[in-house]
């Protein structure tokens, strides 16, 4: 009996997902097909220089999504249906002081960690849990009741679980069973049609809307669902064009004429969506919410820990920057986007303004090559021995520069394959409708990476050891190839 491995699981999960929110947000269908236009635009005008951060049928079938849940028990269900489908925990991201707005969760990414199985399909799901035991955002009386709702619901069937269990264990599932496996996951993941309790996810929502989302109701569901796409700048222009309204930024590295390196990204709020609702008077009746939206992001090379430092330094003063060059009369005219006033011309105008200002300051301080940054040492890359390398009988020198510069190495790029704190926070608060409520005088629960992982019930990866891991192994090879007993 012929059985579905892990990858071909994650594979189909991702794409029957897609259809799936395809259905439920006609939105998403125009942004996957605008996604494909632009990149196969690219790849006509680029050639091979376009598929340098992956195939293009790498990126083509490229999604990630998010999901929000409650409690560290649902938190480990979770784990255990993605670990059925190769994808394990990484990173450890804390939005609730990121954000300006009330976001009272922690995250992780689960992800495929390997080189093949990323290749095979590098699914990745932004997952967040539920903080209510932080008193910045729930009183002890709202935490209890929204703990004792949480733990009175059931976000997976337990035939789902075992299955998860199974395909874990063996390393996949034979085709009957993957297909129930996949058919169930799928439908744990839709938008339920069972009546919320309008007053509770009101009352919720108050503090914060990402609560009321997650607390709110008594299932979990996909929140988007998000396609890549190689011209992030040309598919923000073409969406604006498609007549969707674009949020006013671009999130992450300015667009610049150097090396892409992390994630851009940009997004648009979903409309609203009819949902059934139980009225205080115990009517039920069709309203409306407006949670879920779309997405879309470029993805470019890894950095290390230093290369992300000045990632984090550049973006803090360009922001500081920013907001030091208002024009005097920006606030009297509607700022330098030309709209006239309209709080969507001003916040274009503020963005291009700070657009301007981070490039300028990249142009200045960030590596300007991918050689740059793999010789200051802050960017990921595997090495390859070159196959024609010079063989003039010089003895090979040893230093990474001098053998790139030589022809002797050869440096591909790594993708970077998770997610920023900043950019999520800005993600989450550009698509709330209200700020909610965070008592700031009180102090947070310390919700981090150890309790993360205890929730998960796995070891909860550090995304820099996986690179590091990565560039290290080629490293080591590319060494032997060219008979050096280390490149430093
Ligand atoms: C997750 C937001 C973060 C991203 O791409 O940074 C995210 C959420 O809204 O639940 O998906
Ligand atoms: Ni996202």
């Amino acid at each position: 009996m012929s059985s579905i491995t892990q990858g071909r699981l994650r594979a189909a999960f991702a794409r029957r997902l897609s259809e799936m929110y395809g259905r439920e947000v006609p939105a998403y269908r125009t942004l996957v097909e605008v996604s494909q236009e632009v990149n196969l635009d690219v790849l006509r005008r680029a050639g091979a220089g376009a598929e340098r951060l992956g195939s293009i049928g790498r990126v083509t079938a490229e999604r990630h999504g998010a999901i929000r849940v409650g409690t560290p028990g649902e938190l480990r269900q979770v784990a255990r249906i993605f670990g059925a489908m190769g994808m394990r925990p990484v990173g450890f991201y804390d939005l609730r002081d990121t954000a300006s707005s009330a976001v009272p969760v922690v995250s992780t990414a689960f992800r495929p960690v390997t080189e093949d199985e990323l290749a095979t399909n590098p699914f990745r799901v932004f997952t967040s849990m539920l903080t209510p035991g932080d008193p910045r955002f729930f009183d002890a009386g709202l935490r209890g009741r929204l703990e004792a709702f949480l733990s009175a619901r059931r976000l997976f069937p337990p035939e789902l679980l075992e299955l998860a269990d199974e395909a874990e264990a063996a390393g996949g599932l034979p085709e009957e069973r993957a297909e129930r496996f996949l058919r169930l996951a799928v439908e744990a993941f839709a938008l339920s049609t069972e009546p919320i309790d309008r007053a509770w996810y009101e009352e919720l929502e108050r503090v914060s809307a990402v609560a009321a989302d997650i607390g709110g109701v008594a299932s979990t569901h996909i929140n988007h669902l998000t396609p890549r796409v190689l011209d992030i700048d040309d598919l923000y222009r073409r969406m604006t064009g498609h007549g969707i309204t674009m949020i006013d930024a671009i999130q992450g590295p300015p667009r610049w004429p150097g090396p892409d390196v992390l994630l851009r990204q940009t997004s648009f709020r979903a409309l609203a969506e009819p949902r059934v609702l139980r009225e205080p008077d115990g009517r039920v009746t069709t309203g409306s919410l407006r949670v879920r939206f779309g997405e879309v992001e470029a993805r470019g090379i890894a950095l290390t820990r230093d290369g992300r430092r000045l990632y984090d330094d550049l973006l803090a003063r360009a922001d500081h920057l920013a907001r030091e060059t208002v024009p005097a009369a920006a606030s009297a005219s509607g700022g330098s986007g030309g709209s006239g006033g309209s709080p969507d011309g001003a916040g274009r105008g503020a963005s291009a303004r700070r657009d301007a200002v981070a490039r300028d300051l990249w142009e200045r301080e960030f590596p300007a090559s991918e050689r740059d940054l793999a010789v200051r040492r802050m960017g990921f890359f595997t090495y390859h021995a070159v196959e024609d390398r010079p063989r003039d009988g010089r003895p090979p020198v040893a230093d990474l520069a001098e053998l790139l510069d030589a022809g002797w190495l050869r440096a591909e790029p790594i993708v970077y394959e998770d997610f920023l704190p900043r950019s999520a926070a800005g993600i989450f608060q550009s698509n709330l409708s209200g700020e909610g409520i965070k008592d700031d005088s009180l102090t947070g629960a310390g919700y981090d990476l150890g309790l993360l992982s205890e929730a998960i019930g796995r070891e909860v990866l550090d995304p820099f050891a996986l690179y590091e891991a990565q560039q290290e192994r080629s490293l080591d090879q590319a060494a032997r190839a060219l008979g050096l007993p280390a490149i430093p």
